[in-house]
């Protein structure tokens, strides 16, 4: 895989990474996130929107098993963010649903040098800390933090591609308000710092403030985005709405004061589901989101 690519546009160019997939949740639509972003984009053109994004796309196979095509797909995407985690290319990953991001994560720890510490913000609704032997449902899409922290069952160990794991100290979830308990004993145990929504007043002091503690210990950091962190009013194209969640504003105000952060080497979108949409609000909020942290103009 080439890691440069040849462009001749002026504009920061950002990596980006569609997976039109679908295997880790229950609804289907979600795989069309990262193509109606792409048009979205393609219909203002790079002088409006102030960032020009590479994009590059991977699609799922379902000839085997839906584990080992979701293990195939993260190996896949794994294989980007190496690359250009060692290239030091920023990047942006549009699921999918939410279990691309054992291979987004899984890959930027591959990718980095031995000794480096790597740091995780999870903003999300639930917890995603459930293994096959504790999902009511399970849906992969409930499962990365787990993998991500080496805490996996027999079952969900090959799904992720990762060499290493994640520290707990060095993950923290924002915005949780809707889990189950056996998963919350496993961040427990773990000892992961949790910032529960109703324990948010300003999104964007409990961003900086991770970034900051977090930023202490890891020279690379990523933030992962699953779309249902934020309340249904402003975001009802998700695949699994909580009511109760974080205004989109508080968000976009988060994303802006950290823009493009010198230590965060990539974010992540997650579980757009168009069908629920309601005058493409969420797929909106998801180019506000981009354009936050990675547009250059003001
Ligand atoms: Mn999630």
């Amino acid at each position: 895989m080439r890691c440069h690519p040849r462009t001749n546009n002026i504009m920061a160019n950002i990596q980006t990474l569609g997976i039109a997939s679908c295997l880790g949740g229950p609804i289907p639509s979600c795989g069309y996130a990262a193509e109606m972003l792409r048009d979205e984009f393609a219909r203002q053109g790079p002088r409006q929107t102030c960032l020009a994004l590479q994009w590059h796309m991977l699609y799922p196979e379902h000839q085997r098993s839906k584990e080992e095509n979701i293990a195939k797909l993260d190996r896949s995407i794994s294989l980007y963010t190496a690359c250009w985690t060692k290239e030091r290319l920023p990047f942006l990953i549009i699921g999918g649903d939410h279990s691309c991001a054992m291979g987004t994560w899984g890959g930027v720890i591959n990718g980095l040098p031995q000794s480096a510490n790597f740091g995780l913000i999870w903003l999300d609704a639930h917890m995603d800390a459930h293994t096959f032997a504790t999902s009511p449902s399970g849906n992969v899409h409930g499962m990365p933090v787990a993998a991500l922290l080496g805490k996996a069952d027999d079952r969900l160990a090959p799904l992720y591609p990762g060499c290493k794991f994640i520290k707990p100290e060095n993950l923290i979830l924002i915005g949780v308000r809707d889990f189950e308990n056996k998963e919350c004993d496993l961040l427990k145990q773990a000892s992961v710092p949790i910032v529960y929504a109703d324990q948010i007043d300003d999104l964007a002091r409990v961003l900086v403030a991770a970034i900051d503690n977090i930023g202490r210990f890891c020279d690379f950091m990523g933030i992962s985005i699953d779309l249902d962190i934020i309340d249904p009013e402003d975001a009802p194209g998700v695949e699994t709405p909580v009511p109760g969640g974080i205004r989109a504003s508080q968000l976009i105000r988060a994303l802006s004061l950290i823009h493009r952060h010198p230590q965060v080497c990539g974010l992540e979108i997650t579980e757009f589901n168009p069908e629920q949409d309601k005058d493409n609000k969420t797929l909106r909020l998801m180019k506000d989101i981009v354009e936050a942290f990675y547009g250059d103009c003001e």
